[in-house]
């Protein structure tokens, strides 16, 4: 009798559960690896806001920040086997799976975020490439240029000599070709190695000083222009398919605006956050010479001509793609007056 109340009491819930969620629509969760004030993550609920008012609430997003659903390296198969519906990836986190999106990480000297995430999504949207075809891409967005930040300073080039420095992806060649060690891993684990003194700073965009607090240890900054880090926000493809058209078109009109969005608000975002770390912190900001500049310059040349022969080995005509994204760079640089 016990068991017959306990299995009908079940069932009363489900279906219960059930029509709910058919009154309510879709609810989607999205997972993101970095801890919820940074920029991947203010984006995120930007897009949740978006998303529901957008479909008069017919989708809920519930927002998973700080790898609480999913990690940034287990982030692209959880969302291709559905452990969640949407998550954030950071392309430099997976060598060499995706080789034409790649090429928005080459040292091409973006001069803002708005610029490279329009250039990111026109770049996608014009290649389709294959290797996002097992997923929906809802949009892409770009770190800020990558700058050094360091808990010891950087004032000129030969101070780098053997310095542990945290980043991912292009950059970590750029580091050795300057004499610094890079090490890899994601943003995430940053504080945590820094903390331990397993790296001496990192290479990344100054939203991260405020954002994680890293002016309060890593006190010296060193502008290198080094490469954005390009981002894509996926979502399982079964899920997807099974969206109504007009939740599908509410997703698709916003690719292209969150991505400028994004890109606007890092830009405004990188400023404000110097700013707070000069006042809090009193970090000083070293400045390069022509001459180490031009250095810089030459190992990213190395750096293009690698990526070219990965992006040709995958199938992609290299020479094309980028070109294609130096001219959409000028276009967006011209419009945008930067
Ligand atoms: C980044 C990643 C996570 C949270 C905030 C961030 N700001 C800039 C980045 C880019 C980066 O270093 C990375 O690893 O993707």
């Amino acid at each position: 009798m016990r068991k017959l109340i306990t299995v009908l009491a079940a069932a009363i819930t489900l279906a219960a559960l059930m029509s709910a969620t058919a009154m309510a629509g879709a609810v989607l969760t999205y997972a993101n690896f970095p801890p919820a004030k940074t920029f991947p993550c203010i984006q995120m609920e930007h897009w949740k806001t978006e998303v529901e008012k957008r479909t008069n609430g017919e989708i809920t997003v519930q927002t998973f920040p700080g790898s609480t659903l999913l990690g940034a390296k287990n982030m692209l198969r959880g969302v291709q086997t559905g452990q969640a519906d949407i998550g954030c990836i950071s392309i430099a986190y997976y060598p060499g799976v995706f080789p034409a999106m790649s090429v928005l990480n080459l040292p091409v000297a973006f001069s803002s975020t708005k610029v490279a995430s329009l250039t990111m999504w026109d770049m996608f949207q014009k290649y389709q490439p294959k290797e996002f075809k097992g997923v929906k891409v809802l949009t892409m967005f770009t770190s800020a240029p990558s700058q050094i930040m360091s808990k010891t300073p950087v004032k000129q080039l030969a101070d780098l000599k053997g310095m542990e420095l945290r980043a991912s992806g292009s950059i970590l060649k750029v580091l050795g070709g300057l004499g610094a060690q890079g090490v890899g891993m994601p943003m995430s684990q940053t504080p945590e190695a820094l903390q331990k003194g397993v790296v001496k700073g990192l290479v990344s965009s100054f939203d991260v000083l405020k954002d994680f607090n890293f002016a309060e240890i890593c006190r010296y900054e060193t502008i290198t222009n080094l490469p954005v880090y390009p981002f894509a926000v996926i979502m399982n493809k079964a899920r997807w398919n099974s969206l109504p058209a007009n939740m599908k078109k509410a997703l698709d009109d916003l690719g292209r605006e969150q991505a400028a969005w994004t890109g606007e608000y890092l830009d405004n975002h990188i400023k404000e956050s110097l700013a707070w770390s000069k006042d809090k912190y009193q970090v000083e900001v070293f400045e390069l010479t022509a001459a180490e500049h031009a250095e810089i310059k030459a190992q990213g040349d190395g750096l293009v001509q690698a990526w070219k022969a990965d992006a040709a080995k995958a199938g992609y005509d290299a020479d094309a793609l980028l070109s294609d994204m130096l001219t959409l760079k000028k276009k967006y640089e011209a419009e945008l007056g930067k």
